[in-house]
């Protein structure tokens, strides 16, 4: 099958240095390799990693305390566009980053495809795999970091006409919080919880995880979804314990084994369902020990989900 891929060294969603550099090591590792010689996949799309470090405008002052605002809006218009020039053409789309801020614009191009592939009678679902929630207004967030609040702006509940801060995106690439569903919660903002309760958002924490087991949870966050709904998952990688993924920007402990978050992937592969993926915020610069632990971890999750199997 064919697969888009998009590259994105990105790391203005946050302030730690480093996280830009993680497609370049996660191809650097042979994933792409991988996925065509072992997989199977057609690559199409990026085969080098873009540096969007380079797109930042000359005035970035914040914005109701957005840190690099006019940036993080100019790269995740570009890649809305990259993402949906791919899926348009029926592709599964993987996307590297870069900082979570980045699927703003994946998302929002997964959105805008679904929609015009089926005529507007279905909707991409989106399964976001993070221990935050990344709902965070402009005004609820406490740092000002952009990669805490792409779910806010995708569903539209942040919204912005300032010129060149999100004013471009348009409901068609929205997604519903009916259709989004979290894995792997444990540390949440008190505006964030409010956010979740106020709209109902199915969410599964680590606490669900250690009472009903991986096997269950993924069961239940698959039939939120429905058999018949596109998938884009977004795959944080500090959901895992960092004790499997210890080079990213805001570690938290008690998190997923690698083995359930590879779970995780393999069974939204096994629905057929899934359209896009993105793996973000590994930092391979903020490694403690074992050079490439995190980035070995990366390699796996996108192999699970693109249907690595075991036997
Ligand atoms: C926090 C941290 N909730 C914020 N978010 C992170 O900055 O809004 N997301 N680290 O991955
Ligand atoms: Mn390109
Ligand atoms: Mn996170
Ligand atoms: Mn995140």
């Amino acid at each position: 099958s064919e697969l888009g891929v998009v590259l994105v060294g990105f790391s203005g969603g946050q302030c730690k240095d480093g996280v830009d550099a993680a497609p370049t090591a996660l191809v650097g590792a042979g994933l792409l390799d991988q996925i065509s010689d072992e997989l199977g996949y057609t690559l199409h799309g990026d085969s080098e990693v873009h540096n969007y470090n380079e797109m930042r405008p000359a005035n970035d002052e914040p914005h109701r305390g957005m840190k690099n605002p006019r940036s993080v809006s100019a790269v995740t218009q570009k890649l809305a566009t990259q993402v949906y020039e791919q899926a348009k053409e029926g592709r599964m789309v993987l996307t590297l980053g870069g900082d979570h801020s980045i699927a703003i614009g994946t998302i929002a191009g997964s959105a805008k495809a679904i929609r015009e592939r089926y005529q507007g009678r279905k909707e991409v679902a989106v399964i976001w795999v993070d221990a935050h929630a990344d709902i965070n207004t402009p005004e609820t967030s406490d740092s000002g970091n952009v990669h805490g609040m792409p779910v806010a702006f995708l569903t539209g509940l942040a919204t912005s006409n300032e010129k060149d801060v999100f004013d471009w995106l348009q409901d068609d690439q929205k997604i519903s919080t009916s259709k989004l569903v979290y894995i792997g919660l444990r540390d949440v903002d008190r505006g964030e919880k409010k956010i979740l309760r106020d709209h109902g958002i199915r969410a599964f924490s680590m606490h669900d995880i250690d009472r009903h087991g991986i096997g269950r949870v993924v069961e239940m966050a698959l039939a939120h979804i429905g058999s018949d709904t596109p998938i884009h998952l977004s795959f944080d990688v500090d959901a895992l314990d960092p004790m499997w993924a210890p080079s990213t920007g805001t570690p938290v402990r008690g998190g997923l084994t690698l083995r359930e978050g590879d779970y995780i992937a393999e069974c939204v592969h096994e629905t057929g369902q899934l359209v896009a993926m993105d793996l973000v915020e590994v930092n391979p610069s903020l490694e403690v020990t074992g050079a490439s632990e995190t980035v070995r971890a990366g390699v796996s999750l996108v192999r699970c989900a693109l249907g690595d199997t075991l036997l």
